[in-house]
C-alpha cells in the first residue's frame, strides 16, 4: 500500500504526515489486547504547515497506535453490551430527563480532538433538536480568551494570521507561549526566519523557558501584568509617531476618552514597575517594536488562561490596531491554538456561548439556522460555560451529561470537585478511545470512539488550513467514530430524517452549505466553495485555507465593517497570602499530550521527563530546605499532591511550575489537575489556571525506591508512585513509609525471585526472572543511593540475562559509559555525552553537536536544549 496523507493527532500545528501502514490490522488482535500495528510516519514534505518536518510527538506517533489500553466494545456499568443496546439506553435516559426536567437539565462536554463532522452533529443535535445550548468544549479551558476577543475587537473570531505572516516577520514576540515545546514546527519556522532574514525574536514569559533560549530578548514579567506590559507599548508607540492614524480613523472605532484613560501610569518607569523587568530591557523592547512594522504578536495560554484573559488578548489586539499592523504580510496578533482541531470546533459553533458557523445567538440568527436545520426545538440563548456546567451537574441541576474526546477528572480546574460531580450526577455517558481513564472510571455507559488512525474527517490548525485526516486502520474492536454514535443516539431520539448521513462527507457539505447560508459577506468564515464538493473530491482533498487573508481590505466583520479598539485596565494583582505565600503555574512538557492516554505508550517520548517534577527558584527552595530530587508537597486550598523538585534559576522568586500530565492512572503524586482554583475570566469564563495561590514543603518520606517490571497493576500503594513507560514494560518511582513489602507484593510478579533483605537498615534489592529473562526489579533505600536506573531498564529488553549479582547491584560488572538523561529522543543521545563533546571537541552550535553527534538533526525538539547545553558548557569548550 502506498503512503495515506493525513495529519497529526496533537497540536494545533497541524502537521501533514505520509503514514505507510504495514503489519496486522489489529482487528484480531484486539482480543489479545495489543494489535501489531506497524505504521512508519514521516512528514508531508506537500503539506504547507510543515513542509515535511515532525517534531518528537509527530515522529513517534507510531509507538502509540496500538491496541493496548482500548476500550473496545460499548459498556453499561461496567458490563459489555451491544451497540444497540447501548444507543438505546443513552437515547432513553437523555430523552426521559429533557421530559421531566427540560432541555437544560442534559448537557454535552466535547473536545477540540473531535473532527469538524463530529462536532458539527454535536453541536446540531445540542442545539437544535435538544432545545439547549448545554454543549461546551474543552476550548474553553483553551481558546474562549482569543475567541472572546476576536469578537471584541474584529467582530468576529477570525485569527488574522498565517505561518507564512512569520515567514516574513522582521519581529516575532511570543508572549506567554512555549513554542518551543508546545508547536515545535512553528518553533523551527520562527528560527529559520532567524537564520534566513535576521528576524528578531522576543519572549514575554515569566519563566525562562526553552523558547527563550535563541531569543533576542527575555522579558520575565511578573504574572498577570501583560495588559499593563501592552499598554505601556501602546503608549511608546504613541509617543514613538507610529500610531496609524489613516487606519485608525478609516477601519476602527475608537471609544470615546481611549487615549485620554492609557495615559495612567502608562509610562515606563511605572510599567516596568508593575511587570518587575528591568526598565532598560523593556525600553529596549518597546523601541525595537515601535521601528518594526512587520511584527507578529504570537500568544496562547500565558495570556488566555488568566481571570483577564479577554482584555489581554485585546491588550495586545489593541496595539496591532492602533499600529496598523494587521492585514498585511508579515504583520498580525496571532493566536495559535493548542489542539489539532480547536479552530474546526470553533468553525461549527461548538461553544456553549457561540451558536453555529461563527454566528452567536441573535434573534436573526437563530431564525436563520432553525430554518437550515429544519430543528424542532431550537436553542435561543447561550448555554452554560464549562466550570458553570460542572457546578450545576455538582447542584443537581444538569442530570444527564455525554463527555466525548476530553478527560476533565483531570484537565479542569478543581478536579476535586468535578469529580464529585460527577459521582452525583445520575446519568453520565463517555465516548473514549481508552478503556480506564480518571473520567470515565464515573461513566454509566462507557461507548468506544475510534482513534486518530482509524477516523476519517477534518480539522482546522492554527491559521484556518483545512486538512484531511484519513484512516489508517481498520476501526479496533467495535470502536466507531464519534459522528457515527452521536447520529445514532440522534436517530435513536427520534430525529432519524435529520442526522441521516452516510459519511463524514455528508456532514461535511452541510457544514460548508451552512456556513454559506445567507452570509452575504457578513461572516469570513464562508465554505461555499465546498458545499458541493464530490465524494471523491472529499477523498482527495489537499489542504486548503478558508478566509484568505482576512481583513486586508481593512473590512471587519463588524455592523459599520470598522475594527473596535477596547479600553483594558490592568487588574489589581494579588499579594501573596501568609498561608499560601507562592503562586503556581501550569503547563506542559515537550514530550506529553494532555493525560498521557497516548503519548505516555511511547518509551521514547517518556524519556524527556520521567516524573512530574515541581520547578523552583534555588532560593526559594533553599529557604524552605528543598534541595534538588527532594519530594515536595504542593498544596492548595483545593488540594494537595507530591512532586519531585527541580531547582531552577529559570523561575521567578515566588513562583512554582507544575505540569498538567499525571492522572491517578499514572500516579498517586504529579497531580496538579486537583490545584487549581475554579476562577474564571468574566467574559469568556475561561479559568485562570496560570495562577493559584499555593504553599509548599519538603517531605521526608522514610524509604525511596524505583522498580522497573513487564507488567504493572493499577494501583501501587505507596504514597508517591509514579510511573512511565520503557522499553518492554515500566519505570516506577516510589516513596512512601511504613514497610514497603505492600509495594514489593505489587510490583514483584511470582517468578525466580532473588533478593537481598538489608534488615538493619530496612533497604530491599530484589529481582525477578522467568526462564532467565529479567521481568521485574526493585531497589528500596531509607539512607543510602540507588542504582542508576538506565542499566536495569536495558535489562528488561535484553534477550542476554545479566547475572544474580550485576541485577541485584544494579550495574554491570564491567562498567558501562554513563550518558546521562536522554536530550535526543530519536537518536537516543544522552546529557553527559553532549556535555563531553562540548568540551573535548570544542562543539560551540547546535549544528556542530549535530555533526558529531546526529543530536537534534531528525525532529529537531532538542535543539533548544543542546543550546543551553552548549551555553551552559562553552567555557569548558574554550579551555579544551
Ligand atoms: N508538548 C505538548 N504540546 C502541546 C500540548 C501538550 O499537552 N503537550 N497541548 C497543546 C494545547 S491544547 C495547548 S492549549 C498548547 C499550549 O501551549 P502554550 O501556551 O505554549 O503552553 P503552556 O505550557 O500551557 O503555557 C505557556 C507559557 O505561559 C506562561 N505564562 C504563565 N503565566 C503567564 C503570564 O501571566 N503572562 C505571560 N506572558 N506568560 C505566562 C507559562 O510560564 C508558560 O511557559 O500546547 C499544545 N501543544
Ligand atoms: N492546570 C491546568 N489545566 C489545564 C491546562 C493547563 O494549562 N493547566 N490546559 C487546559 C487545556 S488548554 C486543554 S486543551 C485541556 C486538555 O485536557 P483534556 O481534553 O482533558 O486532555 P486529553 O488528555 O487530551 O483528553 C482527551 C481524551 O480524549 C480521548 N480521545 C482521543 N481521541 C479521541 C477521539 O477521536 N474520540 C473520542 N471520543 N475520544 C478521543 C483520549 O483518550 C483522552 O482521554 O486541559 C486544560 N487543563
Ligand atoms: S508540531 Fe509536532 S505535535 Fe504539533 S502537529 Fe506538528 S508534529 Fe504534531
Ligand atoms: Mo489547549
Amino acid at each position: 500500500m502506498g503512503a495515506i496523507r493525513t495529519t497529526c493527532a496533537y497540536c494545533g500545528v497541524g502537521c501533514g504526515i505520509r503514514a505507510e501502514v504495514s503489519g496486522g490490522n489489529g482487528i484480531e488482535a484486539a482480543g489479545s489486547g495489543d494489535g501489531d500495528r506497524g505504521v512508519a510516519i514521516t512528514g508531508d514534505p506537500d503539506h504547507p504547515a510543515n513542509r515535511g518536518r515532525l517534531c518528537s510527538k509527530g515522529t513517534h506517533l507510531g509507538e502509540t497506535v496500538g491496541l493496548e489500553g482500548r476500550l473496545l466494545y460499548p459498556e453499561i456499568n461496567g458490563k459489555r453490551v451491544s451497540w444497540d443496546k447501548a444507543i438505546d439506553r443513552v437515547a432513553r435516559k437523555f430523552a426521559d430527563t429533557i421530559e421531566r426536567h427540560g432541555p437544560n437539565s442534559v448537557a454535552f462536554y466535547v473536545s477540540g480532538q473531535l473532527l469538524t463532522e463530529d462536532y458539527y452533529v454535536a453541536n446540531k443535535l445540542m442545539k437544535g433538536f435538544i432545545g439547549s445550548a448545554n454543549i461546551d468544549t474543552n476550548s474553553r479551558l483553551c481558546m474562549s480568551s482569543a475567541v472572546a476577543g476576536h469578537t471584541r475587537a474584529f467582530g468576529e473570531d477570525v485569527v488574522p494570521a498565517t505561518y507564512e505572516d512569520l515567514d516574513q516577520a522582521d519581529l516575532i514576540v511570543l508572549v506567554g507561549s512555549n513554542t518551543a515545546w508546545c508547536h515545535p514546527i512553528v518553533y523551527q519556522r520562527i528560527m529559520a526566519a532567524r537564520a534566513e532574514r535576521g528576524a528578531k525574536l522576543v519572549v514575554i514569559d515569566p519563566r525562562r523557558t526553552e523558547t527563550c533560549e535563541e531569543a533576542d530578548l527575555h522579558l520575565p514579567l511578573r504574572p498577570g501584568s501583560d495588559v499593563a506590559l501592552m499598554r505601556g507599548l501602546l503608549a511608546h508607540c504613541r509617543e514613538a509617531g507610529v500610531i496609524d492614524e489613516a487606519f485608525l480613523a478609516r477601519r476602527v472605532a475608537t471609544p470615546e476618552g481611549f487615549w485620554e484613560a492609557l495615559g495612567e501610569g502608562a509610562d515606563l518607569w511605572s510599567t516596568a514597575a508593575t511587570c518587575d523587568v528591568p526598565p532598560a530591557d523593556l525600553r529596549a523592547f518597546y523601541e525595537l517594536f515601535a521601528k518594526t512594522p512587520r511584527t507578529v504578536t504570537l500568544f496562547s495560554q500565558g495570556i488566555n488562561q488568566s481571570i483577564r484573559g479577554t482584555d489581554q488578548v485585546n491588550a495586545i489586539i489593541n496595539v496591532h490596531l492602533a499600529t496598523g499592523r494587521i492585514g498585511k504580510p508579515g504583520a498580525a496578533p496571532f493566536s495559535i491554538t493548542g489542539q489539532p482541531n480547536a479552530m474546526g470546533g470553533r468553525e461549527v459553533g461548538g461553544l456553549a456561548s457561540t451558536l453555529a458557523a461563527h454566528m452567536d445567538f441573535a434573534a436573526e440568527n437563530v431564525a436563520t439556522v432553525k430554518r437550515f436545520w429544519a430543528a424542532s426545538h431550537m436553542a435561543t440563548q447561550p448555554g452554560l460555560k464549562a466550570v458553570d456546567l460542572f457546578r450545576q451537574v455538582r447542584e443537581g441541576r444538569v442530570k444527564a451529561l455525554w463527555i466525548m474526546a476530553t478527560n476533565p477528572a483531570v484537565s479542569l480546574p478543581d478536579a476535586g470537585l468535578v469529580r464529585e460531580a460527577l459521582d452525583t450526577c445520575p446519568f453520565v455517558v463517555v465516548s473514549d478511545c481508552i478503556a480506564d481513564t480518571d473520567t470515565n472510571r464515573f461513566a454509566d455507559v462507557k461507548l468506544p470512539a475510534a482513534g486518530w488512525g482509524e477516523k476519517d474527517g477534518t480539522v482546522t490548525n492554527s491559521e484556518r488550513l483545512i486538512s484531511r485526516q484519513r484512516a489508517l486502520f481498520p476501526l479496533a474492536g467495535e470502536a466507531r467514530p464519534d459522528w457515527w454514535i452521536i447520529t445514532r443516539v440522534a436517530q435513536a431520539m427520534g430525529w432519524a430524517g435529520h442526522f441521516a448521513y452516510d459519511r463524514p462527507a455528508d456532514i461535511y457539505r452541510e457544514h460548508a452549505r451552512l456556513s454559506a447560508y445567507q452570509n452575504d459577506g457578513k461572516r469570513v468564515f464562508d465554505l461555499k466553495s465546498q458545499a458541493a464538493i464530490s465524494n471523491a473530491d472529499y477523498e482527495a482533498m489537499e489542504p486548503f485555507r478558508w478566509g484568505g487573508a482576512p481583513f486586508a481590505d481593512g473590512r471587519f466583520s463588524t455592523p459599520d465593517g470598522k475594527a473596535r479598539l477596547v479600553p483594558v485596565t490592568q487588574m489589581v494583582l494579588e499579594n501573596p497570602l501568609a498561608k499560601w505565600p507562592l503562586t503556581l503555574n501550569t503547563g506542559r512538557y515537550r514530550d506529553q499530550w494532555h493525560t498521557m492516554t497516548r503519548t505516555g505508550l511511547s518509551p521514547r517520548l517518556s524519556q524527556h521527563r520521567r516524573e512530574p517534577m515541581v520547578e523552583i527558584h534555588p532560593e526559594d527552595a533553599a529557604e524552605l530546605g528543598i534541595a534538588a530530587d527532594d519530594l515536595v508537597r504542593v498544596a492548595t486550598p483545593q488540594g494537595e499532591s507530591l512532586f519531585r523538585a527541580l531547582l531552577s534559576e529559570g523561575q521567578r522568586r515566588g513562583e512554582v511550575f507544575t505540569p498538567i500530565h499525571w492522572t491517578d492512572r499514572q500516579s498517586t503524586g504529579g497531580r496538579t489537575g486537583l490545584l487549581p482554583r475554579p476562577l474564571v475570566d468574566p467574559i469568556s469564563g475561561q479559568p485562570g489556571f496560570k495562577s493559584t495561590p499555593v504553599r509548599i514543603e519538603k517531605v521526608i518520606p522514610e524509604w525511596r525506591g524505583f522498580a522497573i517490571a513487564r507488567t504493572l497493576p493499577d494501583v501501587i500503594p505507596a504514597a508517591y508512585a509514579t510511573r512511565i513507560r520503557v522499553p518492554q514494560g515500566w519505570l516506577v518511582e516510589v516513596a512512601g513509609e511504613g514497610d514497603p513489602a505492600s509495594v514489593a507484593k505489587a510490583v514483584l510478579p511470582r517468578g525466580e525471585k532473588i533478593e537481598i533483605v538489608d534488615s538493619a537498615r530496612g533497604g530491599l534489592r530484589a529481582a525477578v526472572l522467568a526462564e532467565g529473562q529479567l521481568i521485574a526489579a526493585l531497589f528500596i533505600t531509607r539512607d543510602g543511593r540507588l542504582p542508576s536506573r538506565e542499566w536495569l531498564i536495558a535489562q528488561l529488553a535484553s534477550a542476554d540475562t545479566a547475572s544474580s549479582i550485576e541485577l541485584l547491584a544494579g550495574r554491570p560488572a564491567t562498567p558501562q559509559v554513563d550518558r546521562g538523561p536522554i536530550v535526543c529522543v530519536c537518536f537516543d543521545v544522552g546529557m553527559k555525552t553532549i556535555v563531553e563533546a562540548i568540551a573535548t571537541q570544542g562543539l560551540i552550535s547546535v549544528d556542530a553537536v549535530g555533526a558529531a553527534l546526529s543530536a537534534g538533526t531528525n525532529c529537531g525538539s532538542c535543539r533548544p536544549a543542546i543550546q543551553r547545553l552548549i551555553v551552559e558548557h562553552k567555557e569548558e569548550a574554550v579551555h579544551a
